[in-house]
């Protein structure tokens, strides 16, 4: 099994930090992204990271159907709970959070684009989502130890990838000067060996 990824994708990062807590051996193919003739897509038509190829050649994406996977594959570190209504809100969390940072994405994209080209109105409205959903990510994590509970899960990583990226691209963002508990949480993540282990390179 090999993972096609970037040092620096947060989604990749999500499923790095997924098959550490499961104690899965995956061999990391890092592939460069974004360019036209780029690699990715003999894996994934869309041309994105990350991808999990499985020894009998089958490809799978995207962040979400991996980890998904990878939770089944083996029942060490259950990460996504079975029954229907904690199983749908850790998904849930992981919509809100690859939204955050798809939203980001969009904005580092755009910034990287001739400057009279850059629009900075759809600048806003992507900033726009993350405000919102950094303050939503807050509300429901409330006073508790892990996102959805007591126990660490898929709503952790991504919630911990998401703001992890924040600072990786977005420095002037004070989320932390914002949302205590966001960084409380962020802080306790972070001592993860799985966490530790995927920080991205300086960019
Ligand atoms: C998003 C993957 C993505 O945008 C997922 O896997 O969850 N919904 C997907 N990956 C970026 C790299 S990054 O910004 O993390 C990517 O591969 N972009 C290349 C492109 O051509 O869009």
């Amino acid at each position: 099994m090999k993972l096609i990824a970037t040092l620096t994708s947060p989604y990749a990062r999500k499923v790095r930090i997924a098959l550490a807590e499961k104690r899965i051996e995956c061999e990391l193919q890092v592939e460069p992204v974004g360019v036209p003739d780029s690699p990715v897509f003999r894996f994934n038509p869309l041309g994105k990271v990350p991808v999990l190829l499985l020894d009998d050649g089958t490809a799978i994406y995207d962040s979400p159907v991996i980890v998904d996977y990878l939770d089944n594959v083996t029942p060490v570190g259950k990460l996504i709970p079975e029954p229907t209504r904690a199983r749908i809100h850790v998904k849930s969390w992981e919509a809100l959070g690859d939204g955050i940072v798809d939203a980001a994405v969009g904005i580092v994209m755009e910034k990287r684009r001739p400057a009279a080209q850059q629009s900075e109105e759809w600048i806003a409205k992507q900033r726009k989502k993350i405000d919102h959903g950094l303050q939503a990510l807050s509300q429901e994590l409330g006073e508790k130890d892990y996102c959805t509970g007591a126990t660490f899960n898929l709503a952790d990583i991504v919630t911990g990838c998401t703001l992890s990226y924040l600072d990786f691209r977005f420095g002037e963002i004070d989320w932390r000067g914002e949302y205590d508990n966001l960084a409380r949480l962020a802080e306790k993540l972070s001592k993860r060996k799985s966490f530790k282990d995927t920080v991205p390179p300086a960019a």
